[in-house]
């Protein structure tokens, strides 16, 4: 049928030459042999859910013989290999990427066109595969799709959660968290019922001398849950390689539930140990830079860390080689301090089962892993009580208090004037209950550890790990800055920018070597391509209008200021600021003459992301953009001048369809708190331009793009501790348009002013700690300068498009490159043969 429904079909088939017509039937057939054979569907009930079952289906067959290929070429060349450890992947949708990587879009369109289906509402018939928070576990992926374009040997590891993050909804203005069950359907992943690796959890440690004195330590009894491997294709960009995500999943060591109860009628009990066991993979912890200290989490870590580790050590067994080489075949990259655990369980493997020395297990260690550092903020700092530890991992416990005992004799040793040092450095706080340090712990247990941008990385080493820079030395310490893969954020999700860049550089190289984008700013007075460059954004601006209209209701003009936010909510980031800001601009509209109105370029202000459910605050905000909406929408006073939007669910796809619409985005973390933040870059290559603070990678993109081409306002992070001294034990007025907005809203002019006293007390009462007052003014003038500079279209416009050229440097490519020089010493491995169908 599809043979016969191609003669008839569109013009291009006809031009098209005979390979691309071979490749286009090849296709077509599979889809369908999917459609009718896989999902035994008839072609004539076919709908969109069938389409993209059978195209995912499809091009799926296309990476698994990639993948298998990959591997085999891995095993047989034996590289040292890279293993990515992250409690999130945040993905987003596969078939795009997959459809992209490959090289074959284009002809799987017309393919999925002749079937009667529009490419897009194929592709977003799949949901996200939403595995993580936010920046974190979207950099890991960034991460998984550069190592497998660069053809390194590496692997992720994960966990396969049944709920990942939550589905948001506002109702009422309220944030409600709906659960995330993506299971239906997911073609992209793969059961290995063979991998399995039992994991032990609770019990007791018996000691003993075996026949040659030597002292041993069993860890025996307690309860064993199975691990079971799901494996994910990750293809690289226009490359033969393949790598693979492993994500664990949690079942009983029996697998079955308990007969003898069963029979004798305890129903609920006999599955029991099933539930339990289930449970451990069943949900993600929905925050993001904040540490709960919950048993089931622990637990979490250890189950993922165990099997892991159990999985690389076997693959490490099957070469035979010496455990000396261990460090030379294996490169552990810990993403933060939730996969810590890794440490002392590798010490555990090498002393408890295959008999090394403690010394020289350690050095294996210590050699092996690398720790990356997220975050200065003390509330995501992870601590684990010493009793919990005690209870669940009582081995561990014992190895991380012999970890903590050498070290603190070599620094005893090194500092032997500095009494309070020990205490201040040591894995072990003396609070009440005793709490691990796991950032000392990874810290310890790595060779090298690394921040995620300039700043970041140089506030680690005078904060958090101040001591531990004077004991190992500064060459411990490394910066590498974060980076985001061009492939999904540009070609993807801006695929006529992809194009216009594509024809302008000769091609799509650049996204390979996003450096090359250099070449654009010869292109800058270029009037065809500044006219193609402004229509694109316009293009994409009418598109989120459209999604705005059908998800909100409300109609926003796309030729106003998009002034764009999307990022999860937290007082650090300052979701506040911005929309003090925007009541602070209301009242000023309200109060301006006709003259005055017509002088002022149209906003629309645009707000998503989510809210931890248990962070009160977080969720005070949401409510009060809501409320602001609300009222600003509905004044007919205001009209166009201003409209205010809550995006519901912002998510991986989502931001596909926010990012390349923004004409300014908001990156206004207080100064030294955002580690890097990479929503930023993405903005800034897809042609937006960004008010920011002086924190994360904003400093470092305005170095690359030029510091008239980025509004920067606010204090600096050396004047943080100072300004926050002040606010407790100076006399602190606000600022007079501030205390405007907060009469405003102490009037009620957003409904009960009681919902949002919180977030004016935070600044009026309680020392303001995100310094929302101290930069007010400066926010404020800084949006005068952007309304400014936005009458004027032409310059706005070379500004957007210089920056766009001088990206080249926050490819994840880089950051990759980067890592495996410095840290990893690893190398790429070639593919046998390159991907034929690219
Ligand atoms: O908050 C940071 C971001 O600044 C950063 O860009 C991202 C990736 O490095 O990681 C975020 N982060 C930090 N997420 N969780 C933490 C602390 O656990």
């Amino acid at each position: 049928p599809v043979h016969s429904r191609r003669k008839t079909s569109s013009r291009q088939a006809f031009t098209a030459t005979p390979f691309r017509l071979l490749v286009l039937t090849i296709l077509q057939n599979e889809v369908v042999r999917h459609i009718e054979t896989t999902l035994a569907r008839s072609l004539f009930n076919c709908d969109e859910s069938a389409a993209y079952a059978g195209t995912a289906l499809a091009f799926r067959d296309r990476l698994v013989i990639d993948w298998n290929k990959t591997q085999q070429n891995q095993t047989f060349a034996d590289p040292k290999r890279v293993y990515y450890l992250s409690l999130e992947f945040l993905m987003g949708r596969a078939l795009d990427n997959a459809m992209l990587n490959v090289g074959l879009k284009d002809v799987a369109k017309e393919g999925v066109q002749d079937l009667g289906f529009r490419m897009e509402d194929v592709i977003s018939q799949e949901r996200d595969a939403a595995l993580g928070n936010g920046g974190l576990g979207r950099l890991a992926a960034c991460f998984l799709d550069s190592l497998a374009s660069l053809n390194y040997p590496a692997w992720g590891y994960g966990l396969r959660y049944r709920y990942g993050i939550f589905k948001q909804e506002i109702v009422d203005g309220y944030q409600v968290e709906i659960p995330d069950y993506w299971l239906d359907f997911n073609p992209w992943e793969f059961p290995r019922h063979d991998i399995t690796v039992d994991i032990q959890f609770y019990g007791n440690v018996r000691k003993y001398q075996d026949e040659n004195g030597k002292q041993v330590s069993v860890w025996e009894e307690g309860e064993i849950v199975q691990a079971v491997a799901y494996d994910c294709p990750i293809p690289g960009y226009q490359t033969a390689t393949t790598n693979n995500l492993r994500l664990w999943s949690s079942k009983a060591a029996s697998g079955e539930f308990d007969f003898q109860k069963f029979n004798s009628g305890e129903y609920e009990s006999s599955v029991g140990d099933q539930q339990r066991a289930e449970t451990i993979s069943a949900v993600l912890y929905p925050n993001d830079n904040l540490e709960r200290g919950k048993e089931l989490r622990l637990k979490q870590q250890y189950f993922w860390c165990a099997a892991s580790l159990y999985d690389i050590v076997r693959r490490f067994k099957k070469s035979k080689k010496a455990w000396r080489e261990f460090p030379n075949q294996v490169a552990i990259q810990l993403n933060d301090t939730h996969p810590t655990l890794a440490i002392p369980e590798l010490q555990r493997i090498l002393i408890d089962q295959e008999g090394l020395e403690w010394d020289e297990a350690w050095s294996i260690v210590q050699k092996t892993f690398g720790y990356t550092n997220h975050t200065v903020l003390p509330e995501a700092l992870e601590k684990w009580s010493v009793p919990l530890f005690q209870h669940l991992l009582p081995r561990h416990l014992q190895i991380i208090y012999d970890i903590n005992m050498h070290f603190l004799q070599y620094v005893e040793r090194n500092f032997p004037k500095d009494r309070d040092m020990l205490g201040r450095v040591s894995i072990i706080e003396e609070s009440q209950p005793k709490m691990v340090r796991m950032a000392y712990l990874a810290l310890i247990g790595s060779h090298k550890v690394n921040g995620v941008a300039e700043l970041h990385s140089d506030l680690i080493k005078t904060t958090i790990f101040k001591d531990f820079v004077k004991i190992y030395g500064p060459d411990k310490f490394a910066n590498v800055t974060n980076g985001i893969t061009p492939r999904r954020w540009l070609h993807q999700a801006n695929p006529r920018l992809s194009e216009l860049v594509a024809s302008k550089l000769g091609g799509y190289d650049y996204l390979k070597d996003l450096t090359l984008l250099h070449k654009l700013e010869k292109y800058v007075d270029d009037k065809d391509f500044r006219k193609e460059f402004q229509e694109i954004k316009y293009a994409n601006k009418l598109r989120l209008a459209k999604y705005i209209k059908e998800s909100t209701g409300v109609s926003v003009n796309p030729s106003a200021l998009f002034d764009i936010q999307v990022k999860r909510i937290h007082e650090y980031k300052r979701q506040q600021l911005n929309i003090f800001g925007v009541i602070q601009r209301y009242l000023a509209i309200k109060a301006m003459s006709p003259e005055e109105r017509k002088k002022l370029a149209p906003r629309v202000s645009i707000f998503g992301g989510k809210a931890a459910p248990g962070y009160w605050m977080a969720k005070t905000i949401i409510s009060l953009v809501c409320a602001v909406g609300e009222v600003v929408n509905n004044d007919k006073d205001v009209g166009d001048l201003l409209k205010v939007i809550f995006l519901e669910d912002y998510n991986v796809s989502k931001a596909e369809i926010i990012v390349p619409a923004s004409d300014i985005s908001e990156h206004i973390s207080t100064a030294g708190t955002e580690a890097s933040g990479t929503s930023n870059m993405k903005f800034v290559l897809n042609g937006g331009l960004i008010i920011g603070t002086c924190d994360g990678a904003n400093i470092e993109i305005t170095r690359e793009i030029g510091d008239e081409n980025i509004f920067l306002f606010g204090n600096l992070s050396e004047d943080v501790e100072d300004l926050r001294h002040a606010h407790v034990y100076g006399n602190y007025e606000v600022n007079g348009d501030l205390q405007g907005v907060f009469n405003a809203i102490q009037q009620g002019k957003f409904g009960d002013a009681n919902r949002f006293s919180a977030l004016v007390s935070s600044v009026v009462e309680h020392g303001d700690y995100y310094l929302v007052s101290d930069d007010f003014d400066s926010y404020i003038k800084t949006h005068a300068v952007i309304d400014e500079a936005y009458r004027d279209q032409e310059t706005w416009l070379t500004k957007c498009i210089t920056s766009v050229a001088r990206m080249g440097f926050f490819s994840s490519d880089r950051c990759i490159d980067e890592y495996a020089e410095t840290i990893w010493n690893v190398e790429p491995l070639k593919p046998k043969e390159t991907n034929g169908s690219a």
